[in-house]
């Protein structure tokens, strides 16, 4: 319990609301009486013109508000974080399968269920685009590609003892959240309104809702109370429907909500983009690389969304945790007919990462080598510079690594590998190493930016607002923990408030891993502007100077020693002396900024480290495996909360793993996506989770750019997962599978086919044998 107490200990603060059901979600609060229900309509083809849409008999059906179309915008009709290039809803043209065409807006959900089904369309087919090499051939880019390079490449080709070229196919991934995606509008007094959002963005949400309301952006209050988890998914695509609920709100003067059903979420929202990919590697004879290329086709959807500040941290990210003194990586936002991709963890770092680690792969098997042995000789150090221009500080790449190998002891993990696949036949073992370098901060370099707003009441109590948003990750655990420590009090005394558009105004996205950042630097500030009160206040009351006083656990000390004065007397006498108990923080990150154009700079602020050892088992007759363990280093700094950043580390990890095995994202030549529910897209679970999982967080130091020098956690972990495929590949060689391709998720299916091509291809030589 006293354990609890203290600053950086302790559980996240919802865990006991999440564990009982008591949190509460946007459709949880009580509704506002005769609040009515919105359901979208989707389009049924992925491309097409529509012809006539016949919506008499639905807005006839009983309990109908009213069915809105694009004609009933009142305003603006266009949406996009970068480009407004999307239609809030469709014109004449649907561009994928479940573009939202029409509102039905009723009394309750069943009664806009039904009256949807009455909905009759009638579209003329246009072709279909899904791949993103096929879109790339037709021309059909969403924006120029793009290329970043240094040293010569062209020239570095001719010094290489080995140059192994191959491509990749990875797939995309959904972010199945628990809570889908919802919102609800209350028109209020003159023109305003309220919508509550389950939004990663609030200011986007505000600011779609102005232009398409056509009002000022005071006008609109958006509330967010927590999240229900994000994943990415919520970082821009949260805003369509806050817009779809505002527009009926103000139309029927009602308050108006949209849950979508999970079958929605999946047909109508964007996913972890799909890259196609092409690579050659060329490495001198020591394993040395001397020279990278690729070329990345970027499965952007039907609309531009995040697509390009994705592609761009793709780029960032093609090179990994090695140093590489000629590369040139070229990438491409290819427009399909699927439903716009966007953001998920990792954010085009992960679909990079696996090219670079597949043509690893590639070259480990030409030369005979293990990967590691690769991976190891090229490791990134302090002072070397990325392939765009960053120079590393404090490059903590090869203390992961050589900690991973020396404390999981991996030569024994091989060892034991190898035994084990020279006496069994029917079942194989593999393992890999992967190690991770994540660059934090938004590439889109204003957007590195955070405000909170904190108020100390006079019982001592405290409210903490900030632009960041609570999503399941524990940024609000982070948050008290910076203000119990500036003002050296209990945790218990603070609470954060839900993040509101009037309260922190123009808040950047919770994303980037930059959430803890940004906020907690603010909230540090905001803290800093009270507490000089506080002390001087203590200063009259104990007549003694200032610069003697501290406060430590909720008590004032001086000279390091406890007075009598504690924190609940201290704060109601500082109001009497009527001093300040209110401020604002604001926090921009210093010292970065880069040239996207030219792709040289310096992004980001700092840079994640980290090592992942796992090791599978995979059954070669049925093609299905076992992860049986991922063995993590990890590099977050000095711990704000340790429980918060394990938890992250862990279910980074395990999304990744799904990611690269399970979560089959299939869609047909039409566009559609046949695995769209969760009865057919597997998600891994706690069965799933290898049984020994083991974290071990690196020797703290403290990292400046961080908030009481802790790192950036949210992301980085997904990438662990990357690990897992070239380890049942490895396993699969084993089984003398030989060149397995690059392409993800590898399903037990995938696997099974793997085998099976490789015991077809031998039989000849078998026969011949014999
Ligand atoms: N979102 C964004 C992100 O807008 N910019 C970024 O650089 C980013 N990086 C990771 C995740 N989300
Ligand atoms: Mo994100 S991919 O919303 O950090």
């Amino acid at each position: 319990m006293s354990k609890e107490k203290k600053h950086g200990q302790g559980r996240h603060k919802d865990a006991e609301l999440h564990v009982r059901g008591r949190s509460e979600y946007v459709d949880d609060v009580t509704p506002p009486a005769g609040m009515l229900t919105a359901v979208p309509f989707g389009s049924p083809l992925a491309h097409g013109t529509i012809r006539g849409i016949n919506l008499d008999a639905a807005r006839s059906a009983p309990g109908v508000v009213c069915v809105l179309t694009r004609a009933d915008l009142p305003a603006e009709k266009m949406i996009g974080a970068i480009i407004p290039d999307e239609p809030l809803l469709a014109d004449e043209t649907v561009c994928f399968q479940g573009q939202v065409i029409a509102l039905v807006v009723a009394e309750s959900w069943a009664q806009a269920v039904h009256a949807r089904s009455l909905i009759e369309i009638d579209i003329d087919p246009l072709p279909v685009i899904t791949e993103p090499r096929q879109a790339f051939a037709a021309g059909e880019l969403m924006f120029p590609s793009r290329t970043f390079e240094i040293g010569n490449i062209d020239k570095a080709w001719a010094a290489c003892a080995h140059i192994v070229e191959g491509r990749c196919e990875i797939g995309g991934q959904e972010h199945v959240p628990l809570e889908t995606n919802r919102a609800r509008a209350l028109p209020r007094e003159n023109g305003e309104i309220t919508v509550w959002s389950s939004t990663q963005s609030p200011y986007s949400a505000q600011k779609a809702v102005a232009k398409v309301l056509g009002i000022p952006e005071h006008k609109v209050e958006v509330d967010v109370k927590r999240l229900g988890g994000g994943f990415g998914g919520k970082e821009d695509q949260a805003t369509h429907w806050a817009c779809h609920v505002a527009v009926a709100a103000r139309r029927t003067g009602r308050a108006v909500e949209l849950v979508l059903s999970r079958e929605e979420d999946i047909r109508m929202t964007g996913k972890r983009h799909p890259y196609a990919c092409d690579f050659k590697l060329g490495l001198d004879a020591d394993g040395k690389i001397l020279a990278y290329k690729a070329e990345l086709y970027q499965n952007s959807g039907a609309f531009a969304d995040l697509s390009m500040p994705v592609l761009e941290r793709s780029l960032l990210h093609a090179t990994n945790a090695y140093n590489i003194p000629n590369a040139r990586v070229m990438a491409v936002c290819c427009r399909t007919h699927l439903a716009p991709n966007t953001a998920f963890r990792g954010f085009g770092g992960p679909q990079a990462m696996f090219v670079m680690e597949s043509a690893i792969a590639k070259a480990a098997d030409q030369m005979g080598l293990r990967r590691d042995a690769i991976q190891e000789v090229n490791l990134l150090r302090t002072g070397d510079r990325f392939y765009y221009g960053q120079e590393l500080e404090a490059c903590r790449m090869r203390v992961t690594w050589d900690e991973a190998v020396e404390h999981f002891e991996l030569a024994d993990i091989r060892s034991r590998a190898e035994d084990f696949n020279a006496s069994n036949r029917q079942f194989k073992k593999g393992v890999s190493v992967m190690p991770v370098c994540f660059g934090i901060s938004f590439t889109k370099t204003f957007l590195n930016q955070g405000s909170a707003l904190v108020h100390i009441y006079t019982d001592g109590s405290i409210g903490v607002t900030t632009g960041g948003i609570e999503m399941g990750q524990g940024m609000s655990s982070n948050m008290i923990a910076v203000a119990a420590r500036v003002f050296g009090i209990s945790p218990d005394r603070i609470k954060v408030e839900a993040t509101n558009t009037t309260r922190v105004a123009n808040m950047s996205p919770s994303a980037a891993s930059a959430t803890s950042d940004l906020n907690g630097h603010a909230v540090r500030l905001a803290c800093e502007e009270i507490l000089p009160g506080l002390l001087e206040t203590a200063s009259e009351m104990l007549k003694v100077p200032v610069a003697q006083i501290s406060i430590e656990a909720e008590r004032v000390l001086v000279d390091s020693s406890p007075s009598e004065l504690e924190w609940q007397a201290l704060v109601l006498n500082t109001y009497f002396a009527r001093r300040r108990l209110s401020a604002s923080g604001f926090y921009a990150t210093p010292d970065i900024g880069w040239d996207g154009e030219k792709g040289w700079g310096k992004p980001f602020a700092y840079h994640v480290y980290g090592t992942c050892i796992t090791e599978v088992t995979v059954d070669c007759l049925r093609g299905i495996y076992t992860v049986d363990a991922c063995k993590v280093v990890h590099d977050v700094g000095r711990s704000i909360n340790e429980l918060v950043d394990r938890g992250q580390i862990e279910g980074g990890l395990v999304q990744g793993l799904g990611w690269m095995t399970m979560e089959d994202l299939v869609f047909n030549d039409e566009g559609r996506y046949t695995s769209g529910a969760l009865s057919t897209y597997k998600l891994p679970d706690v069965y799933f989770t290898p049984d020994d999982l083991r974290v071990k967080l690196l020797e703290p130091i403290d990292n400046p750019a961080g908030p009481l020098g802790s790192k950036a956690v949210g992301e980085p972990p997904l990438m662990y997962g990357i690990g897992v495929f070239f380890a049942i590949r490895e396993a699969m060689q084993a089984a003398g599978a030989g060149d397995v391709p690059f392409h993800s998720p590898i399903t037990p299916e995938r696997v099974l086919m793997g085998l099976e091509r490789a015991r077809k291809n031998k039989e000849p030589r078998s026969v011949r044998a014999t």
